[in-house]
């Protein structure tokens, strides 16, 4: 069975504890602005003087208030994420000055569209490939939109030496981030999958930044020190496994603790629960708006096309984290990425030469026995 350390926090607790941490933040005058994707160029709300929040929905709880206007057959990471905003259990939603969205999904834009008559929303227009020369020029157009929308609603001028700072300060966190997701590669892992996901996720309710690098920082070379001491040599008969594909907050525990449970690690995760908008850091060096443009248009997320980034960085992760099978999660209805799946599934078994499995599935726990019983097959056939 996993084991997680003796001061694990859950994600639930995590989430809760941060509602009087938001609440503190309203009152001393600070602005909220809640956020739904890795394409969001955070450094830009950090730079007005706001705090971003996820509002990403990873409980079926809200559902059925969101299929009262949202079609049955969506994404449930969108359907969870309106009903949280309409159903007002989400304190988060509720703090949130205003709402960012991009035009990733379909599913998601569409949603924006509506969420705007609840909060002030303003949506990004992404492009839809990163290989197009005039991409560059329309995504940095819709950064320097949103930094006067910012601007004007929260009363403050962006200027250079504010967004240098903030390139810096998340450069650093993504650095320190990195590096805990990079435990992954150790072998054999001194840390569990589930705990890297747990922790690096209920980070988005820990306001306080520095104090958050700190812990992660300290948790790092404290495991470092355990695979030192006691792990370093040892052979197990585990397979490493690494989870790519739609973001898993909402499939947690029956897709990772189920994998761990059944006698894998889950070493790496090349989806946004994992490392894929902190790869890239953000170049120090050149015009602020230049670099965050092109930093977030690299984020290599299924919505665009063609999408050759995500598999070079599965190439290079399959090889740094010595990867043994390769599980894709896919959330129902997530088009992008379930039809990506086909290329996927070639690269890893007919490139790479290893086993895969895809896993559709949603946030409500009908399917639990059924992955069980196709992760220990898959498990086994490793
Ligand atoms: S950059 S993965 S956070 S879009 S799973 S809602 S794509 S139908 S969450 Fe995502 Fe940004 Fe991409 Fe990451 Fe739509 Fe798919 Fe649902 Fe998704």
């Amino acid at each position: 069975m996993l084991k997680l350390p003796e001061n694990f926090r859950d994600y639930e607790e995590a989430r809760r504890e941060g509602f009087l941490k938001v609440k503190a933040l309203k009152e001393q005058g600070i602005n909220v602005v809640g956020i739904f994707c890795a394409y969001t160029p955070m450094e830009l709300i950090y730079a007005a003087g706001a705090v971003p929040i996820g509002l990403c929905g990873t409980s079926e709880e809200p559902i059925p208030d969101a299929e009262m206007h949202l079609p049955k057959n969506l994404c449930p990471l969108i359907k969870s994420s309106y009903g949280f905003a309409i159903s007002e259990k989400c304190p988060y939603f509720y703090f949130s000055d205003m709402l960012v969205g991009e035009t990733t999904c379909d599913g998601k834009k569409k949603m924006y569209e509506i969420l705007n008559e609840l909060k002030p929303t303003h949506i990004m227009h992404l492009p839809q490939g990163q290989d197009k020369e005039h991409a560059f020029d329309y995504w940095k157009a819709e950064l320097l939109r949103l930094k006067e929308v910012l601007e004007e609603k929260f009363n403050v001028k962006i200027t250079d030496e504010m967004l240098r700072k903030a390139i810096k300060e998340r450069n650093y966190e993504r650095k320190i981030l990195l590096d805990f997701y990079e435990l992954g590669k150790l072998d054999p892992p001194p840390i569990s999958g589930y705990e890297i996901n747990t922790v690096l996720e209920a980070l988005g309710f820990q306001f306080d930044r520095m104090k958050q690098c700190e812990f992660i920082k300290e948790r790092t070379e404290e495991l470092k020190e355990k695979y030192e001491k006691e792990l370093k040599g040892k052979k197990t008969n585990r397979p490493r496994i690494l989870i790519t594909g739609c973001p898993l907050g909402g499939v947690r525990d029956k897709v990772i603790k189920t994998i761990e449970d059944s006698g894998a690690d889950v070493v790496a995760f090349e989806c946004c629960s994992g490392p894929r908008e902190k790869m890239d850091l953000v170049d120090e060096t050149i015009d602020p708006i230049d670099a965050l443009t092109e930093k977030y248009l690299n984020v290599s997320c299924s919505v665009m096309t063609p999408n050759p980034r995500r598999f070079k960085t599965l190439d290079s992760m399959m090889d740094e984290y010595k990867i043994d099978g390769v599980i894709e999660v896919i959330l129902q209805a997530c088009h992008t990425f379930n039809v990506e799946a086909y290329n996927v599934k070639r690269f890893v078994t007919e490139k790479k030469e290893k086993p895969y499995l895809e896993i559709e599935t949603d946030y409500s726990k009908l399917d639990v026995g059924q992955i069980n019983t196709r992760i220990n097959a898959f498990l086994e056939m490793i």
